[in-house]
């Protein structure tokens, strides 16, 4: 890990988050945990698993519009396996939402049984949205909630303080999304963060951050970089040390800043340039559908 992904993390922070997190977890039923479908495995804080314990929680693969669609199935499975119920979503569409409803029908029907059992008729489903930043928690409460957002629901004695939105008859939402900090103690998960957006630029070199994603869309999405650059990847030197040469990303970003025709006083290429381009067009969703983090 190197100095500048270390500066992110706040032990501190985190207690705090832990700690509001745990006071509001008391009130709910269930967690929607929102991660990003292009690296699922980055936009989770571990952490997560410790604090929701047995509490019955459903994951969202949010963003899937832009994910490799192949790639999220298997992480369907991947988490099915494990016994947990994942949903991708595009909440910017609202594609799934209902699939995520029916999801959380399903896995609440025994605690809504036994709720009924004891007498307790029409008590509702309570639920709390928590991800990492970015992850599109706010877009997926307005995709739930609608025109039910304005109405929240401010109820002092019961849950001071605590804003709920009634969905429909059978469910609650907790109106204020617990927000996690990714966890920094990976260099890989400190840059696929960078790349999404979820973490701000200045954090990492643009540069280099743009050079490394260069790189892993030559391996993997190789054509990503063909169409919409119309560059060749052949003949692309190799790099001598996976840690810290670039020299093949160094390279596809010249290829792009000469196709793009950025150029600085002498005719050099302005790598800089091409940077920011391939940066910008890849969290714009500009290169295709792309998964950067496959279930193991
Ligand atoms: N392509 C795509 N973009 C999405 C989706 N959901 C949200 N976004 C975009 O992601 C960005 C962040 O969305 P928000 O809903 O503000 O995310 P958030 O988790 O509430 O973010 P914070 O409050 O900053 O933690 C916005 O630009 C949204 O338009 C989605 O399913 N697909
Ligand atoms: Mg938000």
């Amino acid at each position: 890990m190197s100095d500048t992904t270390r500066v992110q993390w706040f032990p501190g922070h985190m207690a705090k988050t832990r700690r509001i997190m745990q006071s509001n977890l008391k009130l709910v039923d269930v967690v929607i945990e929102i991660t990003d479908a292009r690296i699922p495995y980055s936009s989770r804080n571990p952490e997560m698993d410790r604090l929701v314990g047995a509490k019955p929680r459903l994951i969202l693969l949010n963003k899937s519009d832009s994910a490799d669609e192949t790639v999220t199935s298997q992480w369907i499975d991947y988490y099915r396996r494990n016994n947990v119920i994942a949903v991708a979503t595009d909440c910017r569409s609202g594609k799934n939402i209902n699939k995520f409803k029916s999801a959380l029908k399903d896995l609440m029907a025994e605690q809504v049984e036994i709720w009924e059992a004891k007498g307790m008729h029409g008590r509702p489903i309570r639920m709390m949205i928590v991800g990492i930043p970015n992850v599109g928690k706010s877009s997926f409460i307005n995709r739930l909630a609608g025109s039910k957002r304005a109405k929240v629901e401010d109820r002092p004695g019961v849950t001071r303080g605590k804003q709920w939105v009634t969905l429909d008859d059978s469910t609650e939402l907790l109106d204020m999304p617990g927000v996690l900090w990714p966890k920094f103690d990976d260099k890989l998960v400190g840059e696929h963060l960078a790349f999404t957006g979820a973490v701000k630029d200045d954090i990492l070199d643009a540069e280099y951050l743009a050079c490394r994603l260069s790189e892993l869309l030559a391996d993997r999405y190789p054509d990503s970089l063909i169409d919409r650059y119309g560059i060749s990847l052949n003949e692309l030197p190799e790099n001598d040390d996976e840690m810290m040469g670039c020299v093949k990303g160094a390279e596809i970003l010249e290829r792009i800043g000469k196709k793009r025709g950025f150029l600085i006083s002498g005719g050099e290429i302005n790598t800089e340039r091409a940077a920011a381009t391939l940066l910008d067009e890849f969290r714009a969703g500009k290169l295709g559908r792309i998964s950067l983090e496959r279930p193991i």
